[in-house]
């Protein structure tokens, strides 16, 4: 079975969540908004109007997949970890597993909203002010608390501290390696402070990286940069520079 994909075509955004999981477990898919090489943003918004369906959704990314349309980022993980083995197949370990991804849904929005804290219908450019207050709040506290939970559950994991979830690689080792690359990228001088205290998570985000598929990926035309049109945009300002 081929998936498909529909997400923005220009940005990483919620859909490299995606991306990452569908090249871990080495599955065919297609990025329909890329087809070509090409930036389709129309096939992807047919998508979320296309007739005669009932489950309708919201906003990409949306996987279709069974004949169904599936959305909500955590949501798409439980269902390919469940597919693929990038989740324990008990239940209370899938529970765990989707209880850290919405962590991670969670913690992406507040990295978006550095940058956006009046919302995503005005220009960065016209909330700068309120930007560059919500992002000094981010690096100083938030930014912290959240790489010292995962930093926690790594530590107390019983099964040792290689994987967030178990003793194997789940989806939520690759969101959480996503989400280190992406505030590196958008808050270099923060994570260069930060980053000593929390070795478990960069060792995480390190054997990540190093996977045979996943370095695969980075290294290939598939992978997206970052840029300021995404979720992670380096804005000096945000990240305190005078
Ligand atoms: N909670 C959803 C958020 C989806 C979302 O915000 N998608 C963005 C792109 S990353 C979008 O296109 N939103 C359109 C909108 O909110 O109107 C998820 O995790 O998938």
């Amino acid at each position: 079975m081929t998936y498909q994909l529909y997400y923005w075509p220009t940005i990483q955004g919620r859909g490299e969540f995606v991306r990452l999981a569908l090249e871990e477990a080495g599955a065919a898919y297609e990025d329909v908004g890329r087809r070509g090489d090409g930036a389709d943003f129309g096939a992807v918004a047919e998508v979320l109007e296309r007739a005669g369906v009932a489950e309708v959704p919201f906003a990409p990314p949306v996987l279709e997949a069974d004949g169904r349309l599936i959305s909500q980022t955590a949501n798409i993980l439980l269902y390919l970890g469940r597919r693929h083995g990038l989740a324990p197949s008990d239940e209370a370990g899938e529970l765990w597993a989707n209880q850290l991804q919405l962590c991670v849904t969670d913690w992406v929005v507040e990295i978006h909203d550095t940058h956006h804290p009046l919302g995503p219908s005005l220009y960065y450019e016209e909330q700068t002010a309120e930007a560059a207050r919500r992002a000094a709040v981010f690096r100083q506290d938030r930014l912290p608390k959240w790489l010292g939970y995962f930093e926690q559950v790594l530590a107390a994991n019983p099964a040792g501290d290689a994987y967030l979830v178990g003793d194997a690689l789940s989806h939520v080792d690759l969101s959480v390696f996503q989400v280190v690359a992406g505030l590196r990228y958008a808050f270099p001088r923060a994570m260069v402070a930060l980053e000593p205290d929390y070795p478990r998570v960069v060792a995480l985000h390190d054997r990540v990286a190093a996977r045979p598929a996943i370095a695969a990926y980075l290294d290939s035309s598939r992978r997206i940069p970052f840029t300021e049109e995404g979720i992670f945009r380096h804005y000096p300002a945000l990240d305190g520079e005078p």
